[in-house]
């Protein structure tokens, strides 16, 4: 291929919309009824469909996947320390703290870059409350395991599940783990709602305590009865994402192709390394395509590789670099925590850009950048 500078840019993802029409009609029964907000009609028809999506009793939407997570931590009551992966979004992290509770950083496995379960029970103290693990880029933790540990030791377990709407685990939704799951459907994920995001859980008890908290802890008129806060999400939200869910398989199939191209042409190269997610997958979201950059035998880093892809308009992201516990407003707290993995991978993972729309000619020139820029490609 012709490696030329392209005319617009490549950005990571592009959110996916439904046709203008759909949304339009969709729309419409908010002007017919002036209703924009707190559980309308649009509301209980989107989390009824999210219910059969998940095959779950239990759905609370929220307006963003980060006030979702902030209210699963209220609802479960968790006190004291959290084992959590610093190889996330900085939202997870946040939200722990904004709780004030202390992230207790467990480091990450190499294959999937999830957190490393044979090295959460070390960490645990009498202060330990909860498990809070990431299933980061769609690829799900070792969450049965987790389940173990947990149970074992009488901890909550929470699942950030930002990233793998869609997702299936042995056969079944990866909701089915854990305590309760938080999805995002903010616009740069596989599904959006605006933003938006959702939690998924099997205890009835939750339910209320939830709806409390994401409406002030209004219980009626006159009672008050939590210092909740406002969480809701609103009826535009609901609309996108009822359009959305329809043509959410088509939007998986086309990236799993994408995908598809940039395995094939990514393996051989040496220094670029794919992930290996679960082998219990049994059906993947293609959220994002990270690749990690070993300079070693690559010949130069991921941040020179940045570069040469920016040079052809195309930008690529660091997701995640850096560590959430190195992040400046941590000021250092956490840079004595065992980490070598997440480390090593933070300095050196690049998410190449994947959505459904995705031109293939240009995934293959993504590779071919790739490719060409490689010492020992060079050489052949
Ligand atoms: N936990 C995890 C593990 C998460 O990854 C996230 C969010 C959360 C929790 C919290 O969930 P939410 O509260 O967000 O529901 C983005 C997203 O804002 C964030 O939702 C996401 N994770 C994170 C990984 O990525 P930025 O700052 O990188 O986004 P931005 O604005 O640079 O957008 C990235 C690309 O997306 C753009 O280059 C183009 C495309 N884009 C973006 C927007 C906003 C569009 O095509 N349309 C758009 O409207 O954080």
């Amino acid at each position: 291929m012709n490696l030329e500078k392209l005319s617009s840019p490549i950005l990571v993802t592009r959110a996916v919309l439904p046709s203008y029409q759909s949304y339009i009609d969709k729309i419409k029964q908010i002007w017919d009824t002036h209703w924009l907000t707190n559980q309308g009609a649009l509301h209980q028809e989107f989390q009824n469909q999210l219910k059969n999506f998940f095959d779950f009793e239990h759905v609370t939407l929220c307006v963003n996947g980060h006030l979702a997570l902030d209210l699963a931590i209220k609802a479960l009551r968790l006190q004291g320390e959290v084992i959590t992966t610093p190889f996330t979004f900085v939202s997870t992290t946040h939200a722990l703290t904004m709780n004030n509770l202390r992230p207790v950083f467990c480091d990450i496995k190499p294959t999937d870059y999830t957190i490393d379960e044979d090295k959460v029970e070390a960490l645990i103290t009498p202060e330990t409350s909860a498990i809070l693990a990431v299933h980061v880029y769609g690829f799900p933790c070792a969450a049965e395991k987790l389940e173990r540990i947990a149970r074992k030791h009488n901890l909550k377990l929470i699942f950030d599940a930002a990233h793998v709407f869609g997702v299936e685990y042995n056969g079944r939704s990866i909701a089915n783990y854990g305590d309760v799951s938080m999805f995002s459907f903010h616009a740069t994920k596989v599904f959006n709602s605006i933003e938006g995001g959702a939690l998924v859980y099997g205890n009835p008890e939750l339910e209320k305590t939830l709806d409390l908290f994401k409406n002030f802890g209004i219980a009626n008129a006159e009672q008050i009865t939590e210092i909740g806060l406002n969480a809701k999400m609103n009826e535009f939200q609901a609309a996108m994402g009822l359009c959305n869910l329809e043509g959410f398989e088509k939007e998986i199939i086309n990236r799993s192709h994408l995908a598809d191209i940039y395995y094939d042409r990514l393996k051989q190269i040496p220094g670029i390394v794919l992930p290996k997610p679960s082998d219990k997958i049994t059906k993947a979201n293609f959220a994002y395509f990270p690749i990690l950059v070993d300079e070693s035998s690559y010949g130069i880093t991921r941040d020179v590789l940045f570069e040469k892809l920016a040079n052809y308009n195309i930008y690529a992201r660091k997701y995640f670099y850096p560590l959430t516990c190195d992040c400046e407003c941590y000021n250092g707290l956490y840079a004595g925590a065992e980490l070598e993995t997440a480390r090593y991978t933070a300095q050196r993972i690049l998410t190449l850009p994947i959505y459904g729309t995705l031109d293939p000619e240009i995934v293959i020139m993504i590779c071919d950048i790739i490719q060409t820029n490689c010492i020992l490609g060079r050489k052949m």
